[in-house]
């Protein structure tokens, strides 16, 4: 095994790429697991359905019924995972063990099991508002309800998980992300198009007016271009949180399933860099709508990494964002994480320099003949390594697991 990496090594080393160095960085790269892949976007506060235009399908057995559930299969997945990690969290995810809580009325308490939880893996948090699977967001508007009452009702659950997402990056000695996503917007062409933008305008402001410690809090928008039921207009679209974002000094989320089919989020990711000190991303695969896939090891993904080794891997917060409940679970966690974290390898082990002053120097040709054959140079024998130095189970070996924990824990929950 080490000699086949030895001799990638050497394959490598001639076009100036030092694996080792490559690995080193790799090891420095979190991503952020979302804990919703594990329940089908379910969390703890009712057994409601999934609403707000988003759509898990399948029902494949064993899912996660509560919280311990949830961090038992979360540390079973990060036991197959390489590397040291995120967990990014959403509100209806806190801790009802003393009663349901009303979202607007959750504390930091609220999430204490979390932050214990994290803490003893040395791992860091994200959090999320839920905008959705609620009552009060049952006609599909939220921040931008020309309700007032609904209106408020939302805010203050922002402003909630704001303070907590504080007082988790507190704790953790690492920022928390808070990332706020709506579901809102019109099943039929909108008369008026301006009041709604205008609502969550004004939303947004009051939600950010509270200023945090950026060690603890850092603030994310997160656009989308359609839901479902919600085809014709979404409030929060891309221009509308790319001006806000900018003029406010938030981030930007950018959710590759959340725009026109053939643009490409790695695209994006350069151009905001230029105005932006950081962007954040939902990683995930779309099949021909947002349809949330599991993270595949594609060309699209590839190109995301490229751009991310490109920017520094420090300037791109990494979030996954999908949720399959037709194949289990845990794998769909495992491979997603393991294929991003693969990408991230691949353009890591890309002549990435050399590729650019050829296409700085006009040399089209030798950049399309060279990036053509990287692709296949033996990066899985340097993933290998990189797996091995990290004790998971090297290539698809750690399926035996998954499956072990099926037999054993999994299909016990009926
Ligand atoms: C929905 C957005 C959003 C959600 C999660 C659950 O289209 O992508 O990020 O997937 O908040
Ligand atoms: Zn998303």
């Amino acid at each position: 095994m080490s000699c086949l990496y030895e001799e990638a090594k050497k394959i490598y080393k001639e076009i100036g790429i030092d694996t080792d160095a490559a690995i080193k960085k790799l090891s420095e790269v979190s991503v952020s697991m979302h804990c919703w892949q594990g329940d089908d976007v379910g969390g703890f506060e009712s057994a409601g359905e999934l609403t707000g235009g988003i759509q898990a399908t399948g029902n494949y057995p064993g899912k996660a019924r509560n919280m311990e559930e949830l961090m038992a299969d979360i540390d079973k997945a990060l036991s197959l995972i390489p590397g040291k990690h995120r967990i990014n969290l959403h509100a209806t995810y806190a801790d009802y063990s003393n009663g349901v809580v009303s979202r607007d009325k959750l504390q930091p308490e609220h999430f204490d099991k979390w932050i214990e939880f994290a803490k003893e893996r040395g791992l860091g948090i994200d959090i999320n508002p839920t905008l959705f699977s609620h009552p009060l967001a049952a006609d599909g508007l939220t921040l931008s309800h020309p309700d007032e009452k609904v209106r408020r009702f939302w805010i203050d659950h922002c402003k909630a998980i704001r303070k907590i997402g504080a007082y988790i990056g507190e704790k953790l000695g690492t920022p928390c992300l808070n990332n706020i996503w709506i579901p809102d917007g019109y099943k039929e062409t909108p008369a008026d198009r301006t009041s709604p933008r205008l609502r969550l305008k004004e939303a947004l402001d009051e939600i950010l007016s509270v200023k945090y410690d950026p060690r603890f809090l850092v603030d994310s928008v997160e656009s989308k271009v359609f839901g479902i039921g919600v085809e014709s207009y979404t409030v929060g679209s891309h221009e509308f949180y790319m001006n806000y974002a900018a003029k406010n000094g938030v981030m930007c989320l950018l959710d590759n399933g959340h725009y026109h089919p053939t643009e490409s989020v790695a695209d994006k990711i350069p151009s905001m860099l230029l105005f932006s000190d950081k962007v954040a991303l939902h990683v995930t695969r779309g099949v021909r709508w947002d349809s949330d896939h599991v993270v595949g090891f594609t060309d699209e993904l590839k190109e995301i990494a490229k751009e991310i080794v490109i920017a520094g891997p420090e300037k791109v917060l990494i979030g996954l964002d999908y949720f399959d409940a037709s194949i289990n679970r845990i794998a769909a966690w495992v491979m997603g994480m393991r294929n991003m974290q693969k990408a991230l390898l691949g353009a890591l082990l890309t002549p990435n320099e050399k590729l650019a002053d050829c296409q700085n120097s006009g040399n089209f040709t030798e950049m399309f003949v060279l990036g053509e054959e990287v692709k296949s140079y033996p990066i899985g024998a340097v993933w290998d390594k990189f797996c091995e130095i990290n004790e998971v189970p090297l290539r698809e070996n750690w399926f035996n697991i998954v499956k072990e924990y099926e037999k054993n824990v999994l299909s016990e929950r009926k």
